[in-house]
C-alpha cells in the first residue's frame, strides 16, 4: 500500500458539491482516508473566472501511480471536466502531490507536483493534515507552511 496526497481543486458548478462527490469517488479506492479542511482560494492565472474551491486528500491505495492517474481522470471526466485553457476554470482538478516519497518524471506524471510548494491552497491543507511531513526532497511542510500562514483564503469546514 502506498500512502498519497491528492489535490482537490474546482470553480464550476456548485464546486463544494463536486468536491463532496469526488470524495466519495475517492474512498472506492482507498482505506485510511482522510480530508483536510475545504478553502476558498482566488484563482491562480487568468482572473476572469470564479474563485476555487481547494482541498487535499490523504489516503493508502494499492493502486500504482499510473492506476491512480488513471483512476483521477476517470472520476474528472464523470464529472464533466472539460479541458478549455491551462489554469482555466474547471469542474474538478484531482492532481496527485505525493506518492509515498517518490519521485516521478515521466511522460503523463511529474511527482511530486510541479508546483505544489508555491501554492498556498496546496501547503496550507497539507499542514493541516500533516504538520510533519517531510517532502521527497527534505523540505519540512512546516516551512512552507511559515510563507502562508497570513493567507487570506477563506475556511468553510
Ligand atoms: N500530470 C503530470 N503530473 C501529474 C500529477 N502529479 N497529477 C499530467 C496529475 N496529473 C499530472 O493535466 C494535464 C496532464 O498533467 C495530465 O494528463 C497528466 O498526465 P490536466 O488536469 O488535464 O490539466 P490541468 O490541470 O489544467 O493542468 P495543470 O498544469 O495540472 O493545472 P494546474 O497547474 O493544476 O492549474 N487556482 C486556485 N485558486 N485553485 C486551483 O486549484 N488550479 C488551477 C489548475 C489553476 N488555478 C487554480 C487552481
Ligand atoms: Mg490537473
Amino acid at each position: 500500500m502506498a500512502s498519497v496526497y491528492i489535490a482537490l481543486g474546482s470553480n464550476l458548478d456548485n464546486p463544494l458539491a463536486q468536491l463532496e462527490q469526488a470524495v466519495k469517488s475517492l474512498q472506492q479506492f482507498a482505506t485510511d482516508f482522510a480530508l483536510s479542511p475545504i478553502y476558498g482560494s482566488k484563482p491562480l492565472g487568468p482572473q476572469d473566472q470564479p474563485d476555487y474551491v481547494n482541498a487535499v486528500a490523504r489516503f493508502s491505495t494499492p493502486l500504482s501511480p499510473l492506476e491512480l492517474l488513471d483512476c483521477l481522470q476517470q472520476i474528472e471526466n464523470s464529472q464533466g471536466r472539460v479541458r478549455l485553457r491551462r489554469w482555466g476554470e474547471r469542474t474538478l482538478d484531482l492532481d496527485i502531490l505525493l506518492y509515498d516519497d517518490q519521485q516521478i518524471h515521466s511522460e503523463r506524471l511529474t511527482i511530486p507536483h510541479y508546483d505544489m510548494q508555491r501554492r498556498e491552497f496546496v501547503i496550507v491543507p497539507l499542514y493541516d493534515l500533516n504538520p510533519d511531513l517531510i517532502l521527497p526532497d527534505g523540505t519540512a511542510i512546516g516551512t512552507l507552511y511559515r510563507q502562508f500562514q497570513d493567507h487570506q483564503m477563506v475556511r468553510y469546514t
